[in-house]
């Protein structure tokens, strides 16, 4: 071993103490994973020479982003929710699952509780000017056996990129709705197409983005959940294709498989077929759910979600 600080009996004396390895009492797991975390933050101070200042700059850093509820964004901007997503898709390769329509990550802005239609849902109240949007498709599993009574619990942003409850100037639930398939597995919905999100320009996470010379937006984009008895639960978003984020997202999600054809129609007969006064696009998409097995990681997420009151 090198001689450094790190390496001294003394050092690694306190970091034993430190993480309980010591005594006998507590979880053997977090203490391994406490251990590992501390020593190589050790590490990388005496790496980088981490000056008092500089570490106590951090720490304010790290206050800052939790008292704003941000830990939820910096994640998925460092690339952590991805590389969670992965390490879910090496467990179900392994456990020989394929064939499903690709996960993305879920980000922090799931509400729990959207109301629940059958079949069909409208996703915003109409108050908004948009781009009218249809979307719809078809739950199947792997042998392409239609999903009936799957939910479809989906969620986006308005025009300018925010998500109800987190944007008080949405009404309750915007943009968020629960739709069960219908008999053959089909769900479809009416909304307005969403723009990108930006993180919040003078936050805690944008601020670091800003000291790595990156940028804060996401490409317009819809997430799912879904879910049915039987099934492992899906967690995706398609991103909405054309736009200039659509391959630099700060959050890392757009994936291959999750980027379907956007369809505009202009033609008045379409229009009124479709018994709107405004040009409109449509979206198809087709969810592909695995079997439950033994043997793979859940891929139902418990993290903290607010809730609507
Ligand atoms: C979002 O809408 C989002 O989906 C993610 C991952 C991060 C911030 C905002
Ligand atoms: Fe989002």
């Amino acid at each position: 071993m090198d001689e450094t600080l790190l390496n001294t009996s003394h050092v690694q004396e306190l970091l034993t103490r430190v993480s309980g390895l010591d005594n006998d009492k507590g979880d053997a797991r977090l203490k391994r994973i406490v251990h590992r975390v501390v020593s190589d933050l050790f590490r990388t101070i005496e790496d980088f020479d981490v000056q008092p200042d500089e570490f106590w700059s951090a720490m304010s850093y790290l206050t800052r982003l939790g008292q704003a509820n941000e830990v939820g964004l910096l994640v998925p901007g460092l690339g952590i929710e991805h590389f969670l997503d992965l390490r879910l898709d090496e467990a179900e390769k392994k456990a020989g699952l394929e064939g499903g329509t690709p996960r993305t990550i879920e980000g922090p802005l799931y509400i729990a509780g959207a109301p629940l239609s059958k079949g069909e849902a409208r996703l915003d109240d109409g108050s908004e000017e948009g781009e009218i949007l249809f979307m719809e498709g078809q739950v199947r599993d792997t042998e392409g056996r239609p999903v009936t009574g799957a939910i479809v619990d989906v969620w986006h942003a308005n025009t300018k990129g925010g998500y109800s409850f987190f944007d008080p100037s949405q009404p309750k639930y915007n943009l968020r709705r629960r739709i069960e398939t219908d008999a053959e597995g089909r769900y479809r919905f009416r909304s307005i197409l969403p723009s990108g999100y930006a993180c919040p320009p003078n936050g805690a996470t944008q601020q670091l983005l800003d000291q790595l010379g990156r940028h804060g937006n996401r490409p317009a984009h819809i997430h799912f959940f879904v879910s049915a008895p039987g099934y492992r639960q899906l967690t995706t978003q398609i991103n909405i294709e054309g736009d200039e984020y659509l391959h630099d997202d700060f959050a890392f999600a757009t994936r291959d498989g999750l980027v379907p054809p956007v369809r505009r129609s202009t033609d008045p007969a379409a229009i009124r077929a479709r018994g709107v006064d405004a040009p409109f696009v449509e979206i198809t998409f087709d969810f592909v759910l695995n079997r439950a097995v033994e043997g793979a990681p859940d891929t139902v997420v418990h993290r903290a979600h607010a809730e609507a009151a």
